[in-house]
């Protein structure tokens, strides 16, 4: 059970699981399959890596009749995620193969992503287990690319633990990922009915969940449009008040102040913006330094970017892996071809597959970005001391509110900034790297997400039925 990498067995075994040919996807409902065959591609290589079958209207129309709430006492339905829980970290070959091939992700990024992966499974088990409310009923759960195991395991095992029935539409690219999750979370007890797996496209299977009257909660991780999309479904078709739980885009600042530590702040810079290639909804997308320290934290990055190393995820020198697939680089090209101007740096990444050599643009502020570009893309902006404030007004103006980042050795001012700004995860003095299950919650505001934070302890409670009040009346004789 688990996994250490210091043991060079666990080694060898992810090692030779590496080159292993992927197993097909296709729907996991509790019924007869039918869909249609799609490949599925390896990001850094775009070679077909396996085949998934994609539900069609009956598949998703038998999913939805099978349907069934999890009755299981909540204790027994904690013991079975825990199960779950020990088989994907006993699963750690297959699953660090599939998150390599068909996610891209490097083995550091990997192995982060299975321990979140379990940690949700663990902490939502622990949560819920004495818990005695009725679940809401069918819970659709839509899940992105960027985390196919993490955020995919995370809503499904919320909604379970709840003891809902859950129908899975897993990203376009990512769906053996999440076959693989679906086979363990059975083989760990969940019911057939309580866990469909449904994947396919999101304008066809994706929209077909969101608009059946019978489903009563909605959990999403994606872009702000999609979400909004959905939630103009929901209000459409599904009783009013049908919650959607939704985790969407940032666009992401930090502020260097002119006391903080170069060395570190470039550090967690470097981090923030180009790990996982940038695919992160938490990422770094616009650094803001103050003007007296610009020149010398400027040259600092451009040689940190220069160490990077993109390319190959399979090898352990790899910074930067591959954008998901072409149509991603080639929207972050075009990006970058259309702003060329304003590019600072560029670093190397190999020809030919899906790298995206990390960028640095500098732009005005936060106010001057378009858009969320999900790949390795720092802009850059400058201040003046007396200026902070209006900075902070123009990040907290632009509607999203994921994560802020600040670099400053003056406690009152990381105090004040903290007071004013708004995101749902502050990072002071390091990188703004994601969420702790458990102890760092992590979810956004406004246009970035509803809440509530995933990882915390109120996000199950969206998961259970609103309880009635009973008014009881006496006997008169
Ligand atoms: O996301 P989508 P995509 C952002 C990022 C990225 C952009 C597009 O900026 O460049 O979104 O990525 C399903 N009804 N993030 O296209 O479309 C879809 O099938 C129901 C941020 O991958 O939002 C997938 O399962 N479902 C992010 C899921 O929604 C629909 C992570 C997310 O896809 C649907 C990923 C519909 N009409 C992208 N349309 C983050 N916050 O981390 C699509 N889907």
């Amino acid at each position: 059970q688990g996994f250490d990498l210091s043991d060079p067995e666990v080694l060898a075994r992810i090692e030779a699981a590496r080159d292993v040919t992927l197993p097909d996807a296709a729907p996991i409902v509790a019924g007869p399959v039918s869909g249609t065959l799609r490949p599925v591609r390896n990001p850094a290589t775009g070679a077909v890596v396996a085949q998934v079958t994609e539900a069609d209207a009956a598949t998703v129309a038998l999913a939805l009749d099978a349907a069934q709430v999890w009755s299981a006492p909540a204790a027994t339905r904690a013991a079975v995620l825990c199960r779950a829980a020990d088989l994907y970290e006993e699963n750690f070959g297959p699953i660090f193969a599939a998150l390599a091939q068909e996610a891209g992700k490097t083995l550091g990024d990997a192995v982060s992503e299975l321990r979140e992966a379990v940690d949700f499974l663990r902490y939502y088990a622990a949560e819920g287990a004495a818990d005695t409310r009725p679940p809401r009923g069918a819970v659709v759960a839509i899940s992105p690319w960027n985390f196919p195991l993490a955020i995919f395991t995370g809503q499904v095992a919320a909604a379970l633990m709840a003891g809902n029935a859950v129908l899975a539409k897993p990203a376009e690219q990512t769906p053996i990922i999440a076959a693989l999750a679906v086979r363990l979370l059975h083989q760990a007890g969940v019911p057939e009915t309580a866990l469909q797996l449904l994947p396919g496209d999101g304008p066809t299977v994706g929209a077909a969940l969101t608009r059946d009257p019978r489903v009563a909660g909605v959990v999403f991780t994606g872009s702000t449009e999609t979400a909004q999309i959905i939630a103009r479904a929901m209000a459409a078709h599904l009783a009013p008040g049908t919650p959607l739980i939704a985790e969407t885009g940032g666009l992401n600042a930090m502020v260097v102040d002119s006391t903080a530590l170069p060395e570190q702040a470039v550090r967690d810079v470097v981090a923030s913006a180009f790990r996982s290639a940038g695919q992160r909804c938490s990422a770094l997308r616009c650094l803001y330094v103050q003007d007296d320290i610009a020149p010398h934290l400027i040259g600092m990055l451009k040689g940190a970017m220069e160490e990077l190393v993109s390319g190959d995820p399979a090898r352990l020198s790899t910074d930067v892996g591959p954008v998901i697939d072409a149509e991603a680089k080639a929207g972050i090209e075009t990006y970058l071809a259309a702003n060329k101007a304003r590019i600072l740096h560029r670093s190397t990444a190999p020809e030919g597959g899906h790298f995206v050599a990390p960028a640095l643009l500098q732009v005005g502020g936060i106010a001057d970005l378009e858009r969320e570009i999900f790949g390795p893309v720092l802009h850059l902006a400058t201040f003046a001391a007396e200026d902070l404030p209006a900075v902070i007004a123009a990040i907290n103006a632009r509607g999203y509110g994921l994560t802020f980042g600040l670099h400053s050795r003056i406690d009152a001012r990381v105090e004040t900034v903290a007071e004013t700004i708004r995101a749902g995860n502050i990072y002071v003095n390091r990188n703004q790297i994601g969420a702790v299950v458990g102890s760092q919650p992590f979810g956004g505001e406004g246009l970035s997400g509803t809440g509530p934070k995933a990882g915390g302890p109120l996000y199950l409670n969206r998961f259970y039925a609103p309880e009635p009040v009973v008014a009881v009346g006496g006997w008169t004789e």
